[in-house]
């Protein structure tokens, strides 16, 4: 007997459980610490057609705590915004990619107006952004600006790693409110929040626990809904007892004259008060230096040669400037593919992405009054690590990027260019 007992317990040992526990620990040992935002784990697509980050910079990259960060750069929302996605023209609120609360933003501004509530901008515009962080938690982190979109979620532009040195203990969070107090948001008001929570937390669980009290003998939870409908709706009130009901009312009585307390005492310490301020402020758009009638480009005939990572891509230019124009960068999904012959930009850490000699351009420099047409291919393995090729299976393979042209003396014109990529397999 006592055999087959122990032959039972045998049995009984999940193996499989132990497998994945095995598993899990493993890869827990294994796996270096998560940094990523999960950049290209957005649709190729998406990335490509939504914002066009350019020209961002952060500065300084190595700071102790307490010192002030600078996030700052251009955007051109693309004028070719899928239509399936909520718009940016709807609203949208400038924001910082960074995991938790390592940084507290001290000031951001689009286009000189400052970025406390959310906005609108408007497609193929251009707007300057600038936000001034102050660090806070020691580490090193891959900053990022992003855009968030009601409805569509976060948009990730380009990132940097910043190193934070010194000691979070030494953090100042101090402001000065309107009535000239001055107060450590680090601390402030936070052994309040602590009680409170725990004062509901107990009461709910009292209520919670009066219910389950006699649940051996009373249906609770989804047997009671059972019950309930097995007598009725008319009848559904029997199964309450009046003691129960005078509990309930008691409790009732009891919440209301605590909120009523509560407001009381706010009211005495905190007599002044005002609403967080979600509101929607207009950002007017920015001069574009470099209009459509100085450069303009058309896009022909678009395709991505799979086992070559490479795109190439007709563009009919218009150089009505003074000066030959070059292609210089192409730049999509916070990807820059650089013209090694126009521009000297390499990638400052394996993260950085740029590829700095990816673009090759058949054609010759385009001469000022002159139309000509020129063949762009972009030839990286950033095509394929990034994950951009995965637009070849989209319904939608359409790209959109920009283009950067210089003339000889280093001046610069940018436009955004979009078409239909048509892919090839051989
Ligand atoms: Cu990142």
């Amino acid at each position: 007997m006592k055999q087959t007992q122990s032959g039972a317990t045998k049995a009984l040992i999940p193996w499989p459980q132990l497998l994945r526990c095995s598993l899990a620990f493993i890869t827990l040992i294994l796996a270096s610490e998560t940094l990523a935002h999960g950049e290209k784990a957005q649709q190729a697509g998406l990335r490509m057609r939504t914002i066009n980050w350019f020209d961002t910079e952060i500065s300084p990259r190595s700071v102790a705590v307490n010192e002030e960060v600078v996030i700052s750069g251009k955007f051109i929302p693309s004028k070719h915004w899928p239509r399936h996605m909520a718009s940016i023209e709807e609203m949208a609120f400038l924001n910082v990619g960074v995991p938790g609360p390592k940084f507290i933003r001290v000031s951001s501004h689009v286009n000189g107006t400052p970025m406390i509530r959310s906005t609108s901008f408007e497609l193929g515009k251009l707007y300057e952004y600038e936000i001034v962080l102050k660090a806070r938690t020691p580490g090193r982190y891959h900053v990022h600006p992003v855009m968030s979109v009601k409805g569509a979620g976060p948009i990730i532009g380009p990132a940097f790693w910043v190193d934070i040195t010194g000691d979070q203990a030494d953090f100042v969070n101090t402001v000065t409110t309107l009535s000239g107090d001055t107060i450590d948001l680090e601390t402030y008001g936070l052994s309040t929040s602590i009680a409170l929570h725990v004062f509901w937390t107990l009461i709910a669980m009292a209520w919670i626990a009066f219910w389950l009290r006699n649940m051996r003998s009373k249906p609770v939870i989804m047997p009671r809904f059972i019950a309930v409908q097995k007598l009725g709706k008319n009848r559904a009130d029997e199964m309450i007892t009046s003691r129960e009901s005078l509990v309930g009312m008691f409790t009732v009585g009891i919440i209301v004259t605590l909120i009523g307390i509560s407001w009381a005492v706010t009211e005495q310490y905190v007599p002044q008060t005002i609403p967080l301020q979600t509101g929607w402020v207009p950002v007017e758009p920015m001069e574009n230096p470099t209009t459509d009638d100085l450069v303009k480009v058309k896009v022909s005939n678009a395709t991505y040669r799979i086992p070559g990572r490479s795109f190439e891509v007709q563009l009919t230019i218009t150089n009505n400037t003074d000066a030959p124009l070059r292609i210089g960068e192409f730049a999509t999904a916070n990807i820059r593919f650089i013209n090694a012959e126009v521009l000297d930009i390499k990638p400052e850490d394996p993260d950085h992405l740029i590829a700095s000699s990816s673009v090759e351009i058949i054609g010759k420099p385009i001469q000022p009054g002159e139309t000509s047409v020129v063949q762009m291919i972009v030839e990286d393995a950033l095509w394929e690590t990034q994950r951009l090729t995965s637009l070849v299976y989209d319904p939608d393979s359409f790209f959109a990027g920009m283009l950067f042209l210089y003339d000889d003396t280093g001046k610069r014109y940018y436009r955004e260019i979009a078409g239909i990529m048509i892919p090839s397999f051989i």
